[in-house]
């Protein structure tokens, strides 16, 4: 095995980070696109949690978590210093992974959870939004003046949830969802520059 081999989902936000971090450190990988219904033997022989992104080094080792490819992939190079010592990164990435990315699948696929309606699953998501958009009032993106790594863990999760909005031809609360409109403000930041 010469380079990596990372298997990827390309819909899957958390596969998005990884990806998105491998390319900006210069980490040339294989990806190996699966289908989530049929995963490949040797992703399951290597990490039988059977999740993407699973990751594997040429010394045979195994990094089957986004958040850890991404660390592992800057800790090789991060030449524009995505790396940040900020406190709030652990809080804001626990928030997304956790409550906010229960809302947002529920938001998508809300008659598999007819508990509640979508708009409330919607309004659910934006609690996380609004708190995104008032850091993004004080600092060109969410920690600071300049992208870190906490905008690109962040970014495929609520680009994913504007999409659901664009598609429900849910125009939303504008003040909240605003910035992450596709097109326009956070996202259009995060393009110039992965
Ligand atoms: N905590 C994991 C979560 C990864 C995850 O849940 N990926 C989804 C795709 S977006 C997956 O592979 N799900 C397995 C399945 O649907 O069978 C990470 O950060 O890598």
């Amino acid at each position: 095995m010469t380079q990596p081999i990372l298997y990827s989902y390309r819909r899957c936000p958390y596969a998005m980070r990884a990806r998105m971090a491998l390319r900006y450190a210069g980490i040339a990988v294989e990806i190996r696109e699966i289908v989530l219904s049929d995963k490949p033997r040797h992703m399951l022989a290597v990490s039988p949690k059977g999740t993407v992104p699973v990751l594997v080094l040429p010394d045979g080792k195994v990094i089957d978590e986004s958040l850890d490819v991404m660390a592992w992939a800057l800790s090789r190079n991060d030449p524009d210093g995505w790396l940040t010592g900020d406190s709030l990164l652990p809080e804001l990435i626990a928030e997304n992974d956790g409550d906010f990315k229960r809302a947002l699948d529920r938001y998508k696929y809300a008659t598999r959870f007819p508990e509640k309606s979508a708009e409330v699953y919607r309004q659910q998501g934006e609690q996380f939004l609004s708190r995104l958009e008032a850091l993004l009032a004080e600092h060109d993106y969410l920690l600071s003046d300049k992208l870190t790594q906490a905008d690109v863990a962040i970014f495929p999760f609520i680009r994913q949830f504007s999409m659901v909005s664009c598609k429900n031809k849910q125009p939303g609360n504008k003040t909240t969802i605003r910035s992450f409109e596709p097109g326009c403000g956070f996202e259009k930041r995060l393009k110039s520059v992965v």
